[in-house]
């Protein structure tokens, strides 16, 4: 079998004082953080759309990167793309991958033909997960490229195309179950709309919530044990996307019942286009028991666009580590790297050098969070802020003790608050923060 990266050695840990590029400075797979091994604790993947098929192709100009893997034939291709992959996964110490069905193999005309050639390929990759203990995190479909999927998939107004779609997603659903992996995610690219003038907006969210009652059904049937997750943001393609954002998703979720098999897949990149912190898209999906997978990737506060980055700001993965740790860490989820390296970090070489960056920043994420826990100022702080709901007139309230009534003699008996009012001492805990984080 070919070696495709014959010039990279396995990316060994050397620490921080390391100057090697080829090294993880923080990603210490075995190492114990929180109880629990590091590549157990951050469960990283890799996308195979993004590395193995990104050229760097932009609507400004051609590929940049060689993603043809030495072939010209796409079902070679798709099978060379297996074997670089694992190398990959295999150089860089990651565990699982995750994939849209067309990422393996592209569509052949009739569907009846395309799920044939994609048979191939994922027969491929359960062959090489059993000799290397690779797993898949999670599967997708690709409902949204092809130009049938002009009007979106699920949300279409034709009836045909739900129809293929669903065909499409019943495949992705049993390659999902074939590779044995537990996440199975809906990110709803073209689910939106353009324009109310020509939309019926209740009748497309309803037949969302049917192609995905039907899902989960089906899966349940074949013995799908695993987490639906629904992948919110905002817009693009779609000017306005149906999966917002986690709030909007959860209500979603409740009103069609669909809340008991699915868990949110939150990107970095996509709260950030919904004008939320990636923190607070974790803390919504984890206040209301739906945290589930990530995304690990950053956009570009000056771009108003889905940059899909490799995560490099250390606050972030800080931030979102806190997040899943206090979550009690992952179950069928994992921090797959939805993230390209630029048009302009077009080697193999950068392949290597976006991964370990990325890598090494939720690794230090990892490390700063659990520091962040032990050292308690924080937590204590906020525990303090919210004391007088313990005891008093608060613990009334939250029992469910306390009338209108009650609080009104209260307030009248009280008069002015001021002496409950007390700092919020934000720029304190930011210091705090920094003090945990670089500790220099
Ligand atoms: C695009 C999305 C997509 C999903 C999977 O913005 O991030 O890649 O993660 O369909
Ligand atoms: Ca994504
Ligand atoms: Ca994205």
């Amino acid at each position: 079998m070919a070696e495709y990266f014959e010039n990279i050695p396995k990316i060994p840990f050397e620490g921080p004082k390391s100057d090697n590029l080829l090294a993880f400075k923080y990603y210490n797979p075995d190492e114990i953080v929180n109880g629990k091994t590091m590549r157990e604790q951050l469960k990283f993947a890799l996308s195979w759309w993004h590395t193995m098929g990104g050229d760097g192709t932009d609507m400004f100009g051609v590929g940049t990167a060689d993603k043809t893997w030495g072939e010209s034939d796409s079902e070679k291709r798709a099978i060379a793309k297996v074997d670089a992959a694992f190398e990959i996964m295999d150089k860089l110490s990651i565990d699982y991958y995750c994939y849209h069905d067309r990422d393996l193999s592209p569509e052949y005309g009739s569907l009846a033909q395309t799920n044939e050639k994609l048979d191939k390929v994922v027969a491929y990759c359960k062959e090489k997960q059993e000799q290397t203990g690779k797993k898949l995190l999670w599967g997708t479909a690709k409902c949204f490229d092809h130009p049938r999927y002009m009007h979106g998939a699920g949300t279409s107004p034709s009836a045909d195309v739900f129809a293929y779609s669903a065909a499409q997603i019943k495949k992705a659903i049993e390659t999902t179950v074939e590779l044995g992996g537990n996440g199975y995610v809906f990110w709803g690219g073209r689910e939106g709309y353009e324009t109310l003038l020509n939309t019926n907006m209740s009748l497309e969210l309803d037949n969302m919530a049917r192609l995905m009652r039907m899902t989960v059904d089906y899966a349940r049937s074949i013995g799908f044990t695993g987490d639906f997750y629904i992948e919110p943001k905002p817009k693009e393609p779609t000017k306005h996307q149906y999966d917002f954002d986690t709030a909007t998703v959860i209500g979603f979720l409740r009103k069609y019942g669909l809340d008991n098999d699915f868990k949110m897949n939150i990107e970095a990149n996509h709260a950030t286009l919904a004008q939320h912190t990636f923190q607070h898209e974790l803390r919504v999906a984890r206040d209301n028991g739906f945290f589930g997978s990530i995304d690990a990737n950053q956009g570009d506060v000056l771009l108003g666009w889905d940059t899909d980055q490799f995560p490099t700001n250390a606050y972030d993965a800080t931030l979102c580590m806190y997040e899943v740790l206090k979550a009690g860490g992952f179950t069928n989820g994992g921090l797959n790297f939805d993230a390209k390296a630029r048009r302009g970090s077009f080697t193999k070489e950068d392949i290597f050098l976006s991964y370990i960056a990325g890598m090494d920043t939720f690794a230090m994420g990892l490390k700063a969070a659990d520091k962040l826990i032990s050292d308690g100022r924080i937590d204590k702080f906020v525990e303090d802020r919210y004391s007088s709901w313990t005891t008093g007139i608060g613990a009334d309230i939250i029992s469910g003790k306390a009338t209108l009534n009650d609080l009104e003699k209260y307030a009248l008996e009280k008069g002015e608050v001021t002496d409950s009012l007390s700092s919020g001492r934000q720029e304190m805990l930011e210091s705090i923060l920094n003090q945990v984080l670089f500790n220099i």
